[in-house]
């Protein structure tokens, strides 16, 4: 069995990332490495930066990902600045932000960076609505308040499973196990 690591400290990515890839043949190992997120607007910038950072003290292959909920309403904020958004206004706070706001599409977006003789990107992304009002409690961040296109319920009110299905991060993962197994981009 093949080992990879998963950089990240965040719990919800990782059981999310070994629900998804728990069929490929890989034993997925969490590690929590810090490394630095530098500040840009663009996800791929910023994986790119902490796989070159990470390859040069992990000697085995690992991925890591950088993810954000962008909404429309708002200019595509919080994006990048997701954690610190969620960290400090939470999920009361964007439903305040769009208190009275008709137009609520907002997407989700992954990017999955895998080091692996060399970095490798993928991306997906989850289109959808954020809803009125907190709604269930599975999932982690923005999930109670984010309902994808393709179903009624919000990611907080799914299984890890049901949301892998639709969203952003097992779509990234879904193209990273394709490469895995095909060698193929
Ligand atoms: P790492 O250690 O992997 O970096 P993190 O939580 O800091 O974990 P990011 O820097 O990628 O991850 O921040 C993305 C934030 O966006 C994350 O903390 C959540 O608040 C939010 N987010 C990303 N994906 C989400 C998802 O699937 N559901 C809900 N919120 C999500």
């Amino acid at each position: 069995m093949e080992e990879l690591y998963f950089i990240t400290g965040n719990k919800g990515k990782f059981k999310e990332a070994k629900d998804k890839l728990r069929c490929l043949n890989i034993e997925l190992i969490q590690t929590k490495m810090e490394y630095p997120e530098i500040q840009a607007s663009d996800l791929k910038e910023i994986a790119l930066f902490g796989i070159n950072f990470c390859s040069e003290r992990l000697k085995s292959p690992f991925f890591l990902e950088d993810s954000g909920l962008f909404v429309e309403e708002l200019n595509s904020f919080p994006g990048p600045y997701s954690r610190y958004v969620q960290d400090t206004i939470g999920n009361d706070g964007i439903l305040k932000l769009l208190s009275g706001v008709k137009n609520r599409s907002a997407y989700f977006k992954s990017v999955v960076g895998l080091y692996k003789d060399g970095p490798h990107l993928f991306e997906g992304i989850s289109r959808g609505t954020i809803t009125n009002e907190i709604r269930g409690y599975e999932g982690f961040g923005y999930d109670p308040i984010f309902a994808p296109e393709e179903n009624l319920k919000t990611f907080g009110e799914m299984t890890t499973t049901e949301k892998n299905a639709f969203s952003h991060r097992g779509k990234a993962l879904e193209i990273m196990a394709k490469y895995l197994e095909t060698g193929v981009e």
